[in-house]
């Protein structure tokens, strides 16, 4: 297939955007094999059957490369209740936040947990995302952390999305194990990771890095088992609170770590001399009224990769569109509309070790997204509206 008469974004060229105005892109069963201006396009490839995109504006599909979007029930009465005045901390303390979650997820099925989960990644898929990345951690018993796992991987079979699965059994002490944290790890949170590897359902080990949640040590202990099985880490670092969470991370060579409010220039030095990229949330910091921003000043001045993710989960951040978090991302953080769309494409892939995605260019992945938009700063620019015309999965629209 070709596209012609296209705005490319997203290429390798030099420039804002990687911005090709005239351009072409040829496709090959589910790869790219070219892309460039249309003046070049080499002859082989004049006589593809062409779709005529009309000068719209042809990019990488986006990747949301944070989410927890397999879960059971929602948090909407928590949300009524911080509206009364409590806080995100004091429902966690009080049973309630990740714990009701983990509730509603153990007594959901697997196949309730893939079915709830289908609109929310249907509306990702409307707005061109072409992989997601999916955590555990609302089950945290062993058959639960599994199930939600395949649930995960499940979704790629029903849906045209590529899926990364992240092991998260370190995001919280399920009740039984209130108060004994270090137990849990030991009896629950290595024996599932062991038990969802041994299953292949694993790329990459996550964890909740936090006073709610585990210290460095813990996490730690964590990172120590994924780095015997093999599996590359990220963390959910300096969120709430600063623990060196992130500079933990990065003695591993974490691919991530994500959120960041609490984070300082050492935090940043480190993450750039281990090659880690910064996760933007910025929904998180929305719903919960955060206002220590993450030193965006910081990730620039040590030219980190910085991606955006939505962080789609029930609790801190009960949102299903990227156009809005990248939206978010510029006006809450200032983050540029530049910075935004490297963020959802190019940054993402590599925050999920991916090298076949986020770049409009010959040998990656033919996923792509179609707007009906001339430049991509249109992407973060509006509020509540989508703009996509198209958008093709493994080279099939
Ligand atoms: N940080 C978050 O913002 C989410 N998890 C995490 O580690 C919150 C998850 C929840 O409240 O259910
Ligand atoms: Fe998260």
């Amino acid at each position: 297939m070709l596209l012609r008469h296209a705005t490319l974004a997203g290429t390798t060229a030099d420039g804002p955007y990687g911005l090709i105005a005239d351009g072409a892109v040829v496709i090959d069963g589910d790869a790219i094999v070219w892309a460039g201006p249309e003046a070049q396009l080499p002859a082989t490839f004049h006589r593809l059957e062409a779709l005529d995109v009309e000068g719209r504006l042809v990019t990488p599909g986006l990747i949301d490369c944070h989410t927890h979007i397999v879960h059971g029930g929602n948090r909407a009465r928590e949300f009524e209740m911080r509206l009364e005045g409590a806080s995100y901390e004091e429902i966690a303390r009080s049973g309630g936040g990740i714990v009701s979650t983990v509730q509603a997820t153990r007594s959901a099925t697997e196949d309730r947990l893939l079915a709830s989960a289908l609109p929310r990644i249907d509306a990702l898929i409307a707005e061109g995302v072409t992989t997601v990345e999916i955590k555990s951690g609302y089950g945290l018993d062993i058959d639960t952390e599994l199930a939600m796992l395949r649930a995960a991987r499940r979704i790629a079979q029903t849906r045209p999305i590529r899926v990364r699965t992240s092991f998260l059994g370190a995001h919280a002490a399920p009740p039984e194990y209130a108060g004994r944290t270090d137990a849990y790890i030991d009896e629950v949170c290595l024996p599932a990771l062991q038990a969802a590897h041994d299953a292949g359902l694993v790329d990459a080990v996550d964890g909740f890095c936090e006073g709610i949640a585990f210290s460095p040590s813990q996490i730690a202990r964590v990172f120590d088992r994924a780095r015997a099985l093999g599996l590359p880490v990220k963390l959910h670092a300096e969120q709430l609170s600063h623990l060196g969470g992130t500079r933990l991370a990065c003695g591993y060579g974490a691919l991530s770590c994500d959120h960041l409010e609490y984070a300082t220039d050492a935090d940043a030095a480190a993450m750039a001399a281990a090659g880690t990229v910064a996760v933007i949330l910025p929904g998180a910091f929305y719903t919960l009224r955060e206002t220590r921003m993450p030193p965006i000043a910081a990730f620039r001045a040590h030219a980190l990769p910085m991606a955006v993710a939505t962080d789609c989960n029930p609790g801190s951040s009960p949102m299903t569109s990227l156009l809005l978090a990248m939206n978010m991302a510029a006006t809450l953080f200032r983050m540029t509309p530049q910075e935004c769309f490297a963020g959802v494409t190019r940054h993402a892939a590599r925050a999920l070790g991916l090298a076949d995605a986020g770049v409009l260019a010959a040998g990656m992945r033919a996923d792509l997204a179609i707007w009906d938009a001339e430049s991509p700063a249109e992407l973060a620019y509006r509020i509540g509206f989508n703009p996509l015309w198209m958008r093709i999965f493994g080279g099939r629209t």
